[in-house]
C-alpha cells in the first residue's frame, strides 16, 4: 500500500515522453548531463541553465554524469527538455552493481581523485583504484585529507614515497584547516574530476569548500548516503562547478569500489612498476605466481618491485574473474 502511494508519488514527478510531448520541442542543441536523478536527467546548456530531461529511446544507452548530449528544450518556459542522443564518450567510470551488472558512474573523466585519510590511508583500496584510472585512461591524483589529525606528514611521505617514484601526484589536505586546498585547486582547474574514496573520507567536505551557494553544498556527514535522507541522495552522481574553472563529481555510488572490465591477463600492465616486467612473461595469461619464466617474479626477487605491491597486486589478481 506504502509502496503504491510511493510508486504513484514518482510517477506525478516523472517528467515523460508523451507528457513532454504535448508541448512545442525545439531545435536540437548540445548539453552536458550533470546529475541523473530516477528516470530524469538535469542537462546543463552551454550557458549553464538547467534543464529536466526525459531520454528518447534513441539514445541507446542510459545518459550519466558528464555526457555529452544532443538534446532539445521545451517550448513550455518549464525548464525541461529531451535527450536524442549521447555524444561518444572518451572514458567512463563504472562499477559492479546487483545482479553482475555494470553500472557506469560518470563519463569523460579527466582526473580520479583518490581519497584517503591520513589517519587510515587504505592502500589496498588505492591500489584497485590505481588500476582503474590506468584502465580508462584518467590521470589519478592521490588526495590524503584530515592531515590535521596528525603531527607529522613523515609516516605518510614514507608509505607513499614508491607511488611518488611511480609519478603518481599526492596531495597532502585538510578540508577543515584549508591545508593544501590551493595546491590541489590548482590542479583541478579547467579539468573534469571525480571524487572516489570511502564514505567518511571528507570528499563533501572538500567540495563545500569551493561551493559558495550554501543551497548547492553537498551535505556533510556520511549518514544520509545509507539512509537516502537528505540533499542531493538520489542522484547517482552530481557534477559541481569550481570557482577556479573546471567541475568536480561527488558521488556517493563509488564509496563501493570494484572493478570491472578488468581481465586477469593485463591486471599487471595497470600496475606502473610491474607494466614493463610483466611484458617478459612466457604465457600471456601469466598468474605471476606460480609459472616459470615470470618476468614479474624475477623483478621481485631482484628488489625492482617491491614486496607489497605485489602482494597487493595478487590479492587484486585473486578477487578478478576467470574471465
Ligand atoms: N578532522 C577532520 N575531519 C574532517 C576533515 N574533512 C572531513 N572531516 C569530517 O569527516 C566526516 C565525513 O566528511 P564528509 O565530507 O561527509 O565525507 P564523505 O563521505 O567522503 O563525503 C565529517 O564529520 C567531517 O566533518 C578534515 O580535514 N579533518
Ligand atoms: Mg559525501
Ligand atoms: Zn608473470
Amino acid at each position: 500500500m506504502r509502496e503504491q502511494r510511493r510508486q504513484n508519488q514518482a510517477d506525478r514527478n516523472l517528467l515523460t515522453w508523451e507528457r513532454l510531448a504535448q508541448s512545442e520541442i525545439l531545435p536540437p542543441e548540445d548539453g552536458r548531463v550533470i546529475s541523473h536523478f530516477g528516470y530524469n536527467v538535469e542537462v546543463e546548456d552551454i550557458s549553464g541553465s538547467r534543464f529536466r530531461c526525459a531520454i528518447r529511446e534513441t539514445a541507446g544507452q542510459e545518459p550519466v554524469c558528464g555526457d555529452r548530449v544532443q538534446w532539445s528544450r521545451s517550448g513550455n518556459a518549464l525548464q525541461q527538455g529531451v535527450i536524442w542522443s549521447i555524444h561518444e564518450r572518451k572514458n567512463a567510470l563504472q562499477r559492479p552493481s546487483v545482479g553482475g551488472h555494470v553500472q557506469t558512474v560518470a563519463a569523460n573523466i579527466d582526473l580520479l581523485l583518490i581519497t584517503l585519510t591520513a589517519e587510515d590511508p587504505n592502500e589496498g583500496l588505492l591500489d584497485r583504484y590505481l588500476v582503474a584510472a590506468e584502465a580508462s585512461a584518467m590521470e589519478a591524483i592521490i588526495v590524503v585529507n584530515k592531515t590535521d589529525r596528525l603531527a607529522t606528514l613523515e609516516f605518510l611521505e614514507q608509505i607513499f614515497q614508491p607511488y611518488v617514484d611511480m609519478d603518481y601526484r599526492i596531495c597532502y589536505v585538510s578540508a577543515q584547516t584549508g591545508q593544501g586546498i590551493a595546491e590541489l585547486e590548482s590542479l583541478l582547474r579547467h579539468k573534469i574530476s571525480i571524487f572516489s574514496g570511502h564514505s567518511g573520507v571528507g570528499k563533501s567536505s572538500i567540495i563545500s569548500r569551493w561551493i559558495q551557494n550554501d543551497a548547492e553544498k553537498p551535505t556533510i556527514g556520511a549518514s544520509h548516503e545509507l539512509s537516502g535522507q537528505g540533499r542531493h541522495t538520489t542522484t547517482v552522481a552530481r557534477l559541481y562547478h569550481l570557482p577556479m574553472g573546471g567541475s568536480l563529481i561527488d558521488s556517493p555510488g563509488i564509496r563501493e569500489f570494484g572493478l570491472v572490465n578488468i581481465s586477469k591477463g593485463v591486471l599487471a600492465h595497470y600496475f606502473r612498476d610491474m607494466a614493463r616486467h610483466a611484458k617478459p612473461c612466457r604465457f600471456a595469461n601469466c598468474s605471476h605466481e606460480h609459472e616459470p619464466a615470470c618476468g614479474v617474479k624475477e623483478a621481485v626477487l631482484a628488489g625492482q618491485v617491491s614486496q607489497k605491491r605485489y602482494d597487493s597486486m595478487l590479492r587484486i589478481f585473486h578477487s578478478l574473474p576467470n574471465t
